[in-house]
């Protein structure tokens, strides 16, 4: 028997397919239905589909419309950060989350924290000081509970622990785990759950999404984690893919083996750059990736949505990282459409719910 709750679901994606299937030029109609955007199509699947956002470029009105409309979710890329929200001891400053998680909610998006614990982006006075693991753990305990507590029921995940492991599996030589040793990952999330008892809580990083040393350390630790009953909840992959590095190890196998341990998985920072200039040939290869990502997780019942970096090509973080490397988003920097945005569409249309 269907529940009317069922019968809403099924007429809401009756709907949705009959929007999907409109072409793109009713949109500039205001009496006709909108084309369905990639989110509305993940929902379809139970799924966001969302997009990072630095503060600044929220003042690029036209990149921050789309954002608004196409998108479901939404990551700050730097406003969350430890540097942004105590740049001095104790001292907290949540102006820059506020200003996306403001934008974010009037425009219907839902919000990933980001992040609590990373070797990258600390302020100076923690990096510059001698600390004792007391002290240490002290100040990590405060940050987190801080940030998570000020943020608690605007975010619905938190990536707590993010870039924790080397590529060979081991762990990260930061200063929290030189100074706390391994633990310090189980505190972080018990005091992320202590500030914040409905959060999802993740552990975050690259070159993870393929089966492969960095991946199995990530599954060992879950695993002792769920284990231990320390509160882990998803894993984040973040998918920061290179066309000339190769598609990462069977995508698919390794988000089911993660939802297997029974955590959420996402794909929390997706961008595909290739070397300048991109030719044709480049381009439907990172299409062909882009549609091979999103449908090994719709493929995957627990793997809860895909964010991207940025959406396009004009707001990217890789042309200043990887001089002579960009093009890695399915927007042009005219906010045009690339064939990787027809792949996304078209692996959303496809898969089965
Ligand atoms: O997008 C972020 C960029 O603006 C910053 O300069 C950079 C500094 O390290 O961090 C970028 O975001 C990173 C994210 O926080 C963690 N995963 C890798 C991302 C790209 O570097």
């Amino acid at each position: 028997m269907r529940t009317p709750a069922r019968r809403t679901a099924a007429a809401l994606a009756a709907l949705l397919l009959c929007l999907a299937a409109a072409p793109a030029t009713h949109a500039a109609s205001p009496h006709r239905h909108r084309a369905a955007t990639l989110d509305d199509l993940a929902r379809q699947h139970g799924r966001y589909f969302g997009s990072a956002v630095d503060n600044p470029e929220l003042a690029d009105t036209a990149y921050s419309d789309l954002l608004g409309s196409e998108f479901g979710q939404t990551t700050p890329g730097n406003g969350m950060k430890w540097d942004a929200t105590e740049p001095r001891r104790g001292v907290f400053d949540f102006t820059a989350g506020d200003e996306i998680v403001n934008y974010a909610h009037a425009k219907g998006l839902k919000v990933r924290g980001h992040t609590l614990l990373w070797h990258s982006q600390l302020p100076n006075w923690l990096t510059s000081g001698t600390w004792t693991a007391d002290e240490l753990r002290a100040i990590l305990k405060s940050h987190i509970t801080q940030v998570v507590k000020h943020n608690r029921g605007k975010v619905f995940a938190w990536d707590v622990a993010n870039e924790i492991m080397n590529e060979d599996g081991t762990y990260r030589q930061s200063i929290f785990y030189k100074t706390l040793g391994p633990g310090y990952v189980a505190d972080a999330l018990r005091w992320a759950r202590a500030a914040d008892p409905n959060v999802k809580l993740y552990l975050n990083d690259y070159n993870v999404e393929g089966l492969g040393a960095k991946s199995d350390a990530y599954y060992a630790l879950i695993k002792q984690l769920k284990a231990e009953g320390v509160p882990v909840d998803g894993f984040g992959m973040q998918a920061h893919l290179a066309l000339q590095h190769g598609f990462p190890n069977d995508v698919r196998g390794n988000i089911r083996r993660f939802a297997d341990l029974g955590v959420d998985v996402a794909v929390t920072e997706l961008d595909i750059r290739m070397i300048l200039p991109a030719d044709e040939t480049e381009l439907a290869q990172q299409a062909d990736w882009y549609g091979k990502m999103t449908s090994a997780c719709l493929a995957v019942r627990r793997c809860v949505g895909i964010t991207l970096w940025g959406y396009s090509d004009g707001h990217s973080w890789i042309p200043s990282t990887f001089p002579g490397e960009g093009a890695a988003l399915p927007w042009d920097e005219n906010l045009g459409h690339k064939p990787a945005y027809d792949a996304i569409r078209n692996a959303l249309t496809a898969a089965r719910s």
